[in-house]
């Protein structure tokens, strides 16, 4: 398994579960020295992070995801608008990460843009319209050789895919698609995460590695040896990633977390 840290460059963002922030050359250099294996990036927009030449800044630093989220949080883009047009532009939105992330041998992240239901949306059309974006997203991504990560969210946040079965539910059948399990929204949502871990198996794709109260883990009640148990058992062989609030600070954060995924990694 390997480590990873996040960084935002978002200020829309702030307050949210990213290490570091606004500084990615500040994010590369520290998450170089304290020994990560990679960085995920969480850029505004395509055009913004195509600008950044993160090729060139990360100097062979592995990118281990970029998050699509701003296109919600900045931008207002759902891939279940039912308005044809602005589904359309998320559809574009997250097309265009994804080609950006694939140039970068990284995968592109599907978590906040899928939204939700609302008092005009029903569930199960809400429902529909994502999985239909994310079949045209699955081409794109069978195309790129680059797989895209669906992240099942906790309720306060939406009713589309809450747990990893649900994740797998909503994807089945396409086949560039993988899970992104996310230890804080599981932490709410599955009876026993072990064990759904070990169920999702080969289709999980990516780690959030974040503790019941979203902070670094170790900070919080999070049950890790179990866990990590579970990601060996199925030879889970991807990033760690700490998407977590930026307390007490950056850089207090980070070494929680290498210190965390070297202990458990090493020990369980
Ligand atoms: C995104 O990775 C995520 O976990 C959501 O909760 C948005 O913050
Ligand atoms: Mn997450």
């Amino acid at each position: 398994m390997k480590s990873a840290v996040t960084v935002s460059l978002v200020p829309e963002a702030s307050g949210g579960p990213f290490v570091f922030w606004d500084d990615l050359d500040f994010a590369i250099r520290s998450a170089r020295e304290l020994g990560f294996d990679g960085i995920e990036i969480f850029p505004p927009d395509p055009d913004t992070l195509r600008g950044l030449n993160v090729a060139q800044r990360i100097q062979g630093f592995p990118v281990a995801a970029i998050g699509t989220g701003a296109g919600w949080v900045k931008h207002r883009l759902l891939l279940c608008d039912p308005d044809r047009e602005q589904r359309q532009r998320a559809i574009e939105f997250v097309r265009s990460m994804m080609r950006i992330a694939s140039e970068l041998s990284a995968p592109a992240i599907v978590g906040s843009m899928q939204g939700r239901s609302t008092p005009t949306l029903p569930k199960s059309e809400a429902k529909a319209l994502l999985r239909d974006s994310l079949e045209t997203l699955n081409e794109e991504a069978e195309k790129l050789g680059q797989p895209l990560l669906f992240e099942p969210l906790n309720r306060y946040e939406t009713d589309q895919a809450n747990t990893l079965e649900q994740g797998l539910e909503l994807t089945g059948g396409l086949n560039n698609l993988l899970l992104l399990a996310d230890l804080f929204h599981m932490n709410i949502e599955e009876a026993n995460v072990a064990e759904s871990i070990r169920h999702a198996g080969h289709k999980i794709g990516h780690v959030h590695f974040a503790d019941s109260n979203r902070m670094a883990i170790g900070f919080g009640h999070l049950e890790v040896p179990s866990i990590i148990q579970s990601l060996r058992s199925i030879a889970y062989a991807k990033y760690l990633s700490a998407e977590v609030l930026s307390r007490p600070d950056a850089m207090g954060a980070a070494r929680q977390t290498i210190e965390s995924f070297r202990k458990f990694t090493s020990s369980t």
